[in-house]
């Protein structure tokens, strides 16, 4: 009786196909998750806590944040590191959040700098985060559980 390694007898053909479909299981997933990270178009992702080191971006062309939705553990101290690479000299953004009343409102970062807010234990709740000087264009949720 002859061993062979498992796979042997597919020849070259057969294993360019198993190759193929994990490629195309692994793009798949790769694109599913690009989608959920960057939540454009597409169905509204889910937006969980994953620690309580939040971060988000204002890229350089743009009045907008890179994340429309935000999310941290509820009763828990956090922090929210704040890049603005926005150039413009009206560039100056923050980040507030509020559930009707005032949760936090952060100082702003002027534009080509960042800064790192700390930020206190939250109740539950699904809020609205905002930059105050451009509020209609630069907000999203900020979801606490
Ligand atoms: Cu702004």
């Amino acid at each position: 009786m002859v061993m062979r390694p498992l796979g042997a007898g597919l020849g070259f053909i057969g294993a360019f196909r198993v190759g193929f479909h994990v490629f195309a299981a692994t793009t798949a997933l790769l694109l599913t998750l690009a989608l959920a990270a960057c939540g454009g178009g597409g169905p509204a992702p889910t937006c969980n806590p994953s620690g309580t080191q939040l971060r988000i971006t204002v890229k350089e062309t743009t009045h907008n944040f890179d994340k429309e939705c935000l999310a941290a553990p509820m009763n828990q101290a956090f922090t929210i590191e704040f890049e603005n690479h926005d150039p413009s000299l009206g560039g100056n953004h923050n980040i507030h959040i509020f559930d009707g009343g005032t949760l936090f409102v952060g100082d702003f970062a002027r534009h080509g700098t960042s800064i790192t807010y700390e930020v206190g234990p939250l109740h539950a709740g699904t809020f609205r985060f905002q930059c105050d000087n451009h509020a209609a264009a630069m907000n999203g949720t900020f979801i606490v559980k």
